[in-house]
């Protein structure tokens, strides 16, 4: 039988809440349950005298706050997490015996934690990073963790490279710094001796690693893994998340700058995503190819640093999952949560791809460093919802030792779990042999060819961002050794990205092409899956207007613009000169959500200017108003604006003739609507590309 407890869909924090509803009064106790008269002084010797070692409530209090942190994770230490849950609609029964993936409709609750990678726990959300994107499935037959990242790559191919990596990565161990960023010669030195990154860093340099929110992120599973099914047959499987919302980016001045305006910019996006009743959703889809594909396929699928193209073989969509119950904790569900990728069940096998056989030894041994005991899977978050029975047993703050006296098998008692050989997990018998050897396989040595390919399937905003980012990070490394030998890499990627950067970085001359292991390829097609833009979303919804408005603005203007962007199921904020609000034209005051100097307009995907006469005036000799406006322009945001806003505009360094099609008056009704229409490619990149042609 179920432990009742295990099988609700949210296991909370494992504890009694102390929070009662308002009005019933509840007792401080200590943690032996001792009520407690007084908290707010210690026991002490006369009224100005020493404290007493005797007063054990203020002793215990002291001691347990002490002792509040747990080692945050190596890398991945700032994520957020939320409950979900997935179902499917699409059965893979002739691949798998995994009832996750076979029980059509079935409802598998989910805990999903989204992450960065380098900076620490009280880092800011929006570095240029990718984003980890882990799946833990409570199925029916124990947990599933599909522990994934944004990227469907990875730096490297063999595990025994990642501590160098993070190392680099991470702040300099004498100076520690810098955070949170991998513009500095330590991660450049380590990439740029290292080609088998060039295709991973095409992705981190591209607009992938500032998304807009998480749930405008796809998650990918990376390693090809395996699907067994009652045959013991085996089918190779790529795992995929696609957001229902569409792909959306941030660019990088914006990131820079939404990092000081809310460091907590993506976990606040998802809370209130979810608080207001728009949960997000994603799309599982799989990609299936057998042993013969493997063989023929340009790339070993073992190489966690090369896809298969979509188009080589399309994601098929089996199901999906909603993500909307927040925690009730952060620390208990989020911080607690173990993702480990040995967690599989039934049906699911892994491959032999090195960086994969290499995290199933990582994630169990990091769990134990960071929660302390073995018994980290007895914390609710961690534990299955399904039936659990074996012989493990004590260990630190062991949970739910078994009863009774037979703690061994085989036993005479007749009692006790125990194995079952037709439902039990079974090994996919692949058939081995080979020397032993520390050897890189030859089929891994094409470090530059689909880099080429991902950097080709961009949109030309696109391939300027991928290199603005490469010049922004290589100016800021101080060698020019290390400048020098990544453009050398570059030129075996695309001779137009070499240039770029080239004369970006004020090289002298273009450096040669880097000796590459094999002759990179240049007959790799475009895919289209591997642009944002072109998989972008089309409309408003699950976006975000910022309304700015002043005493006096049109009333009815700001009330259509409110209409227009619930039709559109988006959502605004009002900001405005004072947090309590403005007094729009028809008498009545307007709440704002944020006064102006706090609600910069980075934070919105698209703003609109809802300003009386006064208003303008007043806004026209204010530095955050007009950063709002030359902001908006300069990220390419859809702007509407009422007739007294163009002051401002011009204030704000922008001419009459510069106002282009991204600029939207607001006259008639119904033209709030009809702006909302037209930000559905959320931004006018025309006007970033014009800008640089000018400049050219
Ligand atoms: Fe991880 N990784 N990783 N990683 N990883 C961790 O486990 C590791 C890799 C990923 O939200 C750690 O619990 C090694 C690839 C995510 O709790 C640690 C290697 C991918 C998370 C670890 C990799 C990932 C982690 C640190 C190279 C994408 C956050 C804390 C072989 C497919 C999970 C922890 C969460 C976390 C090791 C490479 C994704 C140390 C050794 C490739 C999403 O175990």
């Amino acid at each position: 039988m179920a432990d009742p407890f295990y099988s609700k869909r949210n296991p909370g924090t494992g504890g009694e809440t102390h929070q009662r509803p308002s009005g019933e009064e509840t007792v401080l106790t200590t943690q032996q349950g001792v009520p407690v008269a007084d908290d707010q002084n210690s026991l002490k010797l006369g009224e100005r005298g020493p404290t007493l070692l005797e007063d054990f409530h203020f002793r215990e209090k002291i001691f347990h706050f002490d002792h509040e942190r747990i080692p945050e994770r190596v890398v991945h230490a700032r994520g957020y997490g939320v409950h979900g849950t997935f179902t499917l609609n699409k059965s893979l029964a002739k691949y798998t015996t995994a009832q996750v993936l076979t029980e059509v409709g079935e409802a598998t609750p989910m805990f999903v934690r989204f992450s960065t990678v380098a900076g620490n726990k009280g880092s800011f959300d929006l570095a240029r990073d990718v984003r980890g994107f882990a799946a833990k499935f409570y199925t029916k037959q124990g947990n599933w963790d599909l522990v994934g990242n944004n990227i469907p790559v990875f730096f490297i191919q063999d595990a025994i490279k990642f501590p160098d990596l993070i190392h680099a990565a991470k702040p300099a161990p004498d100076r520690e710094f810098p955070q949170a960023q991998t513009a500095h010669d330590n991660f450049w030195d380590f990439i740029s001796l290292t080609p088998e990154s060039m295709h991973m860093i095409m992705w981190v340099m591209s607009d992938r690693a500032i998304p807009r929110s998480y749930r405008f992120m796809e998650g990918f599973g990376v390693h090809s893994f395996r699907l067994i099914n009652a045959k013991g047959a085996s089918t190779f499987v790529k795992f995929h998340f696609k957001p229902r919302l569409g792909l959306q980016s941030v660019l990088w001045n914006e990131a820079v700058k939404i990092n000081g305006s809310d460091p907590d910019f993506h976990r606040r996006d998802l809370w209130d995503a979810i608080e207001m009743g728009a949960p997000p959703e994603w799309d599982l889809g799989v990609q299936l190819f057998d042993e013969a594909f493997a063989e023929r396929f340009e790339f070993d699928i073992l190489d966690p640093t090369k896809i298969i193209p979509e188009e080589q073989v399309p994601v098929e969509i089996i199901g999906s999952f909603v993500l909307d119950g927040r925690v009730d904790n952060f620390f208990a569900e989020t911080e607690q949560v173990a993702f480990c990728t040995q967690n599989v069940v039934p049906g699911i096998g892994f491959s032999n791809d090195p960086l994969l056989q290499g995290r199933n030894f990582s994630y169990l041994d990091t769990q134990l460093k960071r929660l302390g005991s073995p018994n980290f899977t007895h914390i609710p978050i961690n534990a299955p919802r399904c039936p659990m029975h074996n012989h493990q047993q004590d260990g630190h703050m062991a949970m739910r030792n078994p009863r009774g006296r037979v703690n061994y098998e085989p036993n005479s008692w007749g009692v006790g779990p125990k194995e079952d050989p037709k439902t039990g997990y079974r090994h996919f018998a692949a058939a081995e042999n080979g020397p032993k050897q520390q050897i890189r396989p030859e089929s891994f040595a094409d470090h530059y060819s689909q880099a080429r390919q991902f950097f080709i399937s961009q949109t030309p905003i696109e391939q300027k961002h991928i290199g603005d980012a490469l010049v922004f990070e290589l100016s800021k490394c101080l060698r020019p050794d290390i400048r020098e030998r990544m453009v050398a890499h570059l030129a075996n990627i695309h001779p137009d990205l070499a240039q770029t950067v080239a004369k970006g970085l004020g090289l002298k001359k273009l450096p040669k092409a880097h000796p590459a292991a094999v002759e990179p390829r240049t007959d790799l097609p475009p895919s289209e899956a591997l642009s944002i833009v072109k998989r972008g979303p089309m409309r408003f919804e699950g976006r975000k207007l910022g309304i700015l408005v002043t005493d006096g603005a049109d009333a009815a203007v700001v009330a259509d613009l409110i209409a227009a962007v619930g039709a559109e199921r988006g959502s605004y904020e009002i900001i405005a000169p004072h947090i309590a609000g403005a007094r729009l034209s028809d008498g009545a005051m307007i709440e704002a959500r944020q006064k102006i100097d706090g609600g910069a307009s980075v934070l919105y995907d698209a703003v609109a200017l809802v300003l009386s006469e006064a208003g303008a005036g007043m806004l026209a000799i204010d530095k955050p108003a007009k950063d709002f406006v030359s902001d908006a322009f300069a990220h390419c945001k859809f702007i509407a604006y009422t007739k007294p806003a163009r002051l401002l505009f011009e204030k704000a360094g922008i001419a009459a003739d510069d106002m282009d099609a991204g600029c939207f008056p607001l006259v008639h009704k119904g033209d709030a609507k009809a702006f909302l229409a037209a930000c559905a490619p959320l931004r006018l990149w025309q006007r970033e590309l014009k800008v640089d042609l000018d400049a050219a």
